[in-house]
């Protein structure tokens, strides 16, 4: 670690006023350059202490980054990981205040819920698919706090990978009844087809994405504990939402998701 728990802890904050007052704000390794992986990940650990100390409740984690296209686009090998909150929790057929958000943005993501523990290092696809309680679709809303979503890999970390909340889907299913990698998803803004995708853009499989959490959470000691509900990365693109948008995400074998904009 290069930063002091002084620095990390001011800018925890700094970040967490972003999102709280919709107000973006510029990278943060343009002021501290220095800053290494750990800083980036101590930042994301604190603004997540910050809201627990508030009564805010951890909703379960997500993968980042997790398609060979976003990797490739910002110059790593591997996925980041953040977590996802109550707050920004939402059901089918929600009406989603735009107002909530600086700049939202849309992913389809495939969601798990573990029954057992997983625990890395070493931990592969197969120890995830037996941990899996339910696999169901779900949207991911992203909403970067810095201007515009320019950032590199530490400053989005520490942001808790620009995650602002998610849409779960009212279907689950059991891992032996989809076939994650060749699930497909429609997703259709306005009633016009915006995005189309398979399960494998997903570092070829879904499950391969909850391994690799596993494995990195190991690195800091940490385990996925049983019940724990996961977004396992975008299958499609990001695509901008604004107020007033209707927004309809079919998943083959696990039903649709709808939500609306206000
Ligand atoms: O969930 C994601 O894949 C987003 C990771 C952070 C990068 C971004 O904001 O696009
Ligand atoms: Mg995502």
């Amino acid at each position: 670690m290069t930063l002091d728990q002084s620095t990390i802890r001011q800018l925890a904050e700094h970040l967490e006023n972003a999102e709280l007052n919709r107000q973006p704000v510029t990278k943060i390794t343009d002021d501290h350059p220095e800053m290494d992986w750990e800083d980036a990940y101590a930042i994301q650990y604190e603004i997540r202490r910050r809201k627990e100390e508030r009564g805010g409740r951890t909703a379960g984690l997500k993968m980042g980054l997790t398609s060979q296209a976003k990797m490739r686009q910002m110059g790593v090998s591997e996925p980041v990981y953040g977590f996802l909150t109550d707050a920004g929790s939402y059901g089918d057929g929600a009406e989603i205040d735009t107002a909530a958000f600086i700049h939202p943005r849309i992913e389809a993501e495939v969601a798990v819920m573990t029954k057992s523990e997983l625990a890395g290092p070493g931990c592969n696809i197969g120890q995830v698919l037996q941990a899996v309680d339910f696999v169901t679709g779900a949207v991911e809303i992203i909403d970067s706090r810095y201007e515009n979503f320019r950032f590199d890999l530490k400053s989005v970390i520490a942001d808790n990978t620009s995650a602002a909340g998610f849409v779960g889907g009212s279907v689950m299913r059991g891992v032996d009844a989809v076939d994650l990698p060749t699930l497909g998803v429609v997703m259709e803004k306005n009633g016009e087809v915006v995005e189309t995708g398979a399960g494998a853009a997903v570092l070829g499989h879904p499950a391969t994405s909850v391994a690799m959490l596993a494995n990195m959470l190991a690195a800091r000691s940490e385990v996925i504990p049983a019940g724990t509900f996961i977004m396992t990365g975008g299958i499609t693109a990001a695509v901008a939402v604004d107020k007033g948008d209707t927004i309809n995400v079919r998943f083959q074998d696990l039903g649709k998701v709808s939500f609306r904009m206000v």
